[in-house]
């Protein structure tokens, strides 16, 4: 495994409790410590997404959008890059994929309450657009399918540059009917950049059904028309996701092009805490669901190859408890953004430190008042 996994919890205690070689990860070149460093990333980005909705019921942060479900496809595919060096452009439901690149729970949380201290944007972005310039992280564009166009400006950066990095992006398969999808795959096509594009088919765009918004079956066909590979994978199975994400790093380093990976996952919650699924989908449907989550189904295969034991999954679960209430009450104790920074990062010159403010003139018309 390539990525360097610092954000993975308790880095520190693992080592003395990891079991001898299982083997499971063996034929993809995986040990048992990678297995349970993925292990934890998936864990730990369900609890803190788990927490997020508690803390909206709460009244405490205004908006969730939620990863649950898509946890395994974006770990697994992500333990393929190198995090430090490449680059990220997420999207919304990435919390594991952020973790899993660096981003840190804390990190996390201090988006979600829009903190002055706030890495994304310092409280300015809608809650769930994530960034981290330290991690190589994008900052998340509201307008689905924008980013594909932002990854593939970094893949040519990286390109010209040589500085053998591969940009990765993120989305849903609504975005995959957006206009920059297109022109973004058309671009990594023509000048086969080292880039890829992982759209994570949840089978709805909010409340439309995929045949509503698809005329194929699969939105990895539609690499063919960029040529470039175009992969489907069971979202659920890690190992898959990660097979998958391995062999298109390898393609991008190997400046064979880009690589569109479509991970059909499951959206275990509603669109977000503005929307009742229930309008839409049958109980029978979410019952359904349930049994595609990637998090019961890869802790059962670590399990039953003894990579994990009650006693280590436990103090695993212990480590993210901890962590979760740290970053919940870390992001609780910081100050929000304050009114004189409101035009900050808007243009250029409002920036701390940036020549000509605008936010100065203000002050001082706001001062002869
Ligand atoms: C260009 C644009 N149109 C509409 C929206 C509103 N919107 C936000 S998320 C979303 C659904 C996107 O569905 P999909 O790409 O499948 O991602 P999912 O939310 O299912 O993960 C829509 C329509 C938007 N943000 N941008
Ligand atoms: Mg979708």
């Amino acid at each position: 495994m390539a990525t360097t996994r610092s954000a993975a919890v308790g880095s520190g205690s693992k080592r003395a409790s990891a079991p001898v070689a299982s083997g499971l990860g063996e034929s993809v070149g995986l040990s048992d410590l990678d297995l349970l460093d993925m292990y934890r990333s998936i864990a730990l980005a369900r609890a803190i997404d788990e927490r997020m909705w508690i803390l909206n019921r709460a009244g405490r942060v205004p908006f969730v959008i939620s990863g649950q479900g898509h946890e395994g496809a974006q770990v697994g595919i992500v333990s393929a890059l190198r995090a430090g060096h490449d680059w990220m452009v997420p999207f919304y439901r990435s919390v594991a994929a952020c973790l899993s690149f660096g981003m840190t729970p804390r990190e996390i949380m201090l988006a979600q309450y829009a903190k002055a201290v706030d890495p994304s944007s310092g409280g300015r972005q809608m809650p769930g657009h994530y960034g981290a310039a330290s991690h190589n992280i994008l900052s998340t564009s509201s307008p689905v399918g924008t980013q594909v166009l932002h990854a593939a400006g970094l893949a040519l950066a990286a390109k010209i540059r040589r500085t053998g990095q591969v940009a990765i992006t993120f989305m849903g398969e609504g975005a995959s009917n957006q206009g920059d999808f297109h022109e973004g795959l058309n671009f990594v096509g023509i000048h086969r950049l080292p880039m890829i594009m992982v759209v994570e088919n949840n089978g709805y765009a909010i409340s439309v059904p995929a045949e509503r918004q698809l005329p194929v079956a699969d939105v990895a066909s539609r690499a063919a028309g960029y040529a470039m590979p175009g992969v489907v994978v069971d979202g659920a199975d890690v190992l898959a996701c990660y097979v998958a994400g391995r062999e298109a790093v390898r393609r991008a380093r190997a400046g064979e092009g880009g690589t569109l990976i479509e991970a059909k996952v499951t959206r275990l919650t509603a669109h977000s805490s503005d929307d009742q699924q229930t309008k839409y989908r049958s109980a029978e449907e979410l019952e359904h669901e349930r049994s595609l989550d990637p998090l019961p189904k890869f802790r059962g295969q670590l399990r039953d190859a003894g990579v994990l034991d009650e006693a280590l999954e436990a103090s695993i679960a212990g480590e993210i408890r901890r962590q979760v209430d740290d970053a919940t009450d870390y992001a609780e104790s910081q100050p929000d953004p304050t009114v004189d920074t409101a035009l900050w990062y808007v243009y250029d010159e409002d920036r701390p430190g940036g020549a000509g403010s605008v936010a100065a003139g203000l002050a001082g018309v706001e001062g002869q008042a």
